[in-house]
């Protein structure tokens, strides 16, 4: 087949059949990742996808999407409508095929029609064969056509024209109604979950409005356009910082099919704020895009300083760690066929793109230095005074590193070591408090359970250049007991634990120390989170008694299920669980440690952007928004729990 004919003109010969809806409703999770309410919110993203493309493709410029009173969903374009005639593979109308084939739309087929879609990526049919309906509105040549499905995604009828409508209107409606026997949680959308990925939809597709609706609600409505893209992005997330200089850099290029845009801005903190992007799809673990883009920005960065005498020589260059502190950097890529790698899948490989991306930013960037000198200043100097504090930092490490080896005594004294050297079963608590550090060491298994008590609050690292973090006492201990080292010495093999658990209460002071300590490991241990090590424990907030069973419940919503499985004439006594501290060393142990009755919650990376921002809101120095969140959140200690 020529591929040229399908990138540039629908062809539909490209839909290949390849396996039937019924596979999807055995094994959702193999196509849409999971059952759960990410799973469900997916369908939802599957068909904005489609209607993203179009918009790529140049024909649509705002996209509706509704959550109806009945918990369906509509989707509405105003691109060129999905084409209608018969198609000649399957005998169907195109509309039909694409939402009763599996993998068609052209994708799959080897074409290059798709340039948006999620993760799995795998189209419309997949919405149908999880809906209880699903109904299709075409608008294309003055007519109005119509189908519906049920059944697990069976055509009720053919696709027929049920009514006219003006030449110019031209579009796309889906409405489906999710299939409550496939979801396990439930079918009831969530509308700050779609606000805000379609936030970011808007961000990254410059120019195109994209509305939501909440029928279930009286006016409730949100609408994004983004004329100024990226740029609007960096500028959002830069509101709770300072920024150093006022013009935002925004650079785009095109090379061989690959898109690159680039837009930044620094701040006076000294953290790397970087989010990359391909095909609209957030990359957390980077990839050659990424790659690409920070080469060249310490390179030209390095160039600039020292062909304007602010570096004196070679022997200074600045790193990427310095070139990087304080940026807010959004990086999107579109390409038209990616290749992911990496632990979630989310790394992108293609080799080609690190030169591409390089180059692209490169040109960008060297020209916005020379039209913006002072803009170039002020960056240089921030990235200069970064290299002279990397150095302390190195010194002062070097110092870490010499008394975790002399002063042992002194350090051991905090940490109350497991007797196991045995990483893979071993697991450190760090606990909030003398006193629950206490009980924590009576009630704990000392064979695999170390613990090590936090005195206070640990020093922010948001606020704090790495060299002041590095003389805490507290974070020394931290970086002494997990053996791992930092920077240029971190060693994720050298991990002396397979678990770490966070242990605080559930109050706000709780969650403020647990906040603190993830900002720390996000920043200074990103490895071992992402690797999954580490966990917050789950302290129940209720105890019921009846007769002689004693059953701890972790929030409210347990509480009221166990209570509903009593008979009802039975007695039962329901406290509220005392803060850590109050705990004995049974209770605790009883509660929160043993590992065959504690619930923990493991803590991921897979919302790392917005985790970033409430770390920066909460932690930043802007007074402003972190008000703002703390009033926007009440239940504010649950709300740090993701
Ligand atoms: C509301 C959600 N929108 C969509 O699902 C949607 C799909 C879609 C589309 C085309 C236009 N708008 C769309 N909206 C389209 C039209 C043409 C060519 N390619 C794409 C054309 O008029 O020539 N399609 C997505 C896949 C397909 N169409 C196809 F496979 F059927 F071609």
């Amino acid at each position: 087949m020529n591929e040229e004919k399908v990138l540039n003109n629908y062809d539909s010969s490209s839909i290949q059949v390849l396996e039937g809806l019924e596979a999807v409703r055995k094994r959702p999770g193999m196509y849409i990742g999971t059952t759960s309410a990410a799973g469900l919110h997916h369908l939802v993203w599957e068909i904005v996808d489609n209607a993203i493309d179009e918009a790529l493709a140049g024909y649509c410029s705002h996209i509706e999407v509704t959550i109806n009173k009945d918990n369906s969903v509509t989707v509405k374009d105003d691109g060129r409508g999905i084409p209608t005639e018969i198609h000649p593979k399957t005998g169907k109308s195109t509309v039909e095929t694409v939402y009763t084939v599996l993998h068609a739309g052209g994708k799959f087929g080897g074409g290059g029609y798709k340039v948006s879609g999620g993760l799995h990526g795998v189209g419309a049919s997949v919405v149908n064969a999880l809906s209880d309906w699903l109904e299709v509105k075409v608008y294309r040549d003055g007519k109005v056509y119509y189908q519906r499905y049920s059944n697990g995604g069976h055509a009720e009828d053919e696709l027929k024209v049920i009514d006219t409508c003006d030449k110019d209107r031209t579009g796309t409606t889906v409405t489906f109604l999710p299939d409550d026997g496939i979801f396990t949680e439930s079918i009831v959308f969530d509308f700050d979950t779609l606000s805000k990925r379609l936030r970011q939809l808007a961000f990254l597709n410059k120019g195109l409005r994209i509305t939501l609706y909440d029928d279930r609600v009286a006016d409730k409505k949100v609408s994004y356009c983004y004329e100024g893209g990226l740029t609007e992005y960096v500028e959002m997330l830069n509101k709770t910082e300072k920024p150093i200089h006022e013009t935002i850099v925004d650079i785009a290029g095109k090379e061989k099919d690959i898109s690159i845009e680039v837009s930044l801005q620094y701040n006076e903190s000294f953290n790397p704020r970087v989010y990359s992007f391909v095909n609209n799809i957030i990359t957390p673990e980077g990839g050659t895009h990424e790659e690409g883009v920070k080469r060249a920005l310490t390179q030209v960065i390095n160039k600039y300083a020292l062909n304007n005498n602010l570096l004196k020589d070679k022997d200074q260059s600045l790193s990427g760690e310095d070139v990087q502190e304080g940026i807010t950097m959004i990086i999107s890529c579109k390409h038209p066929n990616p290749q992911f790698e990496g632990q979630t899948k989310t790394k992108l490989g293609n080799s080609e793109v690190r030169a591409v991306a390089s180059k692209i930013f490169s040109d960008g960037f060297e020209r916005f230095l020379l039209e913006h000198p002072n803009e170039a200043r002020v960056v240089v100097e921030k990235a200069i005074t970064a290299g002279r504090a990397r150095l302390a930092a190195k010194k002062a490490r070097e110092l870490t590193r010499r008394q975790g080896d002399l002063d042992v005594t002194k350090f051991f004294g905090k940490l109350s070591d497991c007797k196991s050297k045995d990483a893979s079963i071993s697991e450190i608590f760090i606990v909030e408090g003398d006193s629950a550090g206490g009980s924590a060491i009576k009630g704990r298994d000392s064979m695999t359970q170390a613990i090590l008590p936090l005195r206070g609050k640990i020093l922010n690292v948001e606020k704090a250049r790495k060299d002041r973090a590095l003389s805490n006492e507290e974070i020394r201990s931290i970086i002494t007991a997990f053996g791992t080292g930092i920077d240029d010495d971190f060693d994720i093999n050298k991990l002396r634990y397979n678990k770490i658990i966070i242990m605080t209460d559930a109050d706000v002071d709780g969650s403020h120390i647990r906040v603190l300590l993830l900002t720390l490991f996000y920043r200074f241990f990103r490895p071992i989170v992402e690797a999954g090590h580490v966990y917050a424990a789950q302290p129940p907030l209720f105890v019921i008694k009846h007769g002689k069973t004693i059953k701890y419940v972790l929030n409210e919503a347990e509480r009221d299920e166990y209570l509903a499985t009593l008979n009802p004439n039975t007695k039962y006594d329901v406290m509220r669980m005392k803060g850590l501290g109050e705990m004995d060393a049974e209770e605790l142990n009883e509660t929160t440690m043993d590992i065959n009755k504690r619930v923990l919650r493991q803590i991921t990376l897979e919302d790392a952007m917005e985790a970033d921002e409430i770390f920066s809101k909460l932690m930043g120095d802007e007074v402003g928004p972190r008000r703002e969140f703390i009033e926007e959140n009440a239940t504010f200690a649950t709300n740090l729990d993701y």
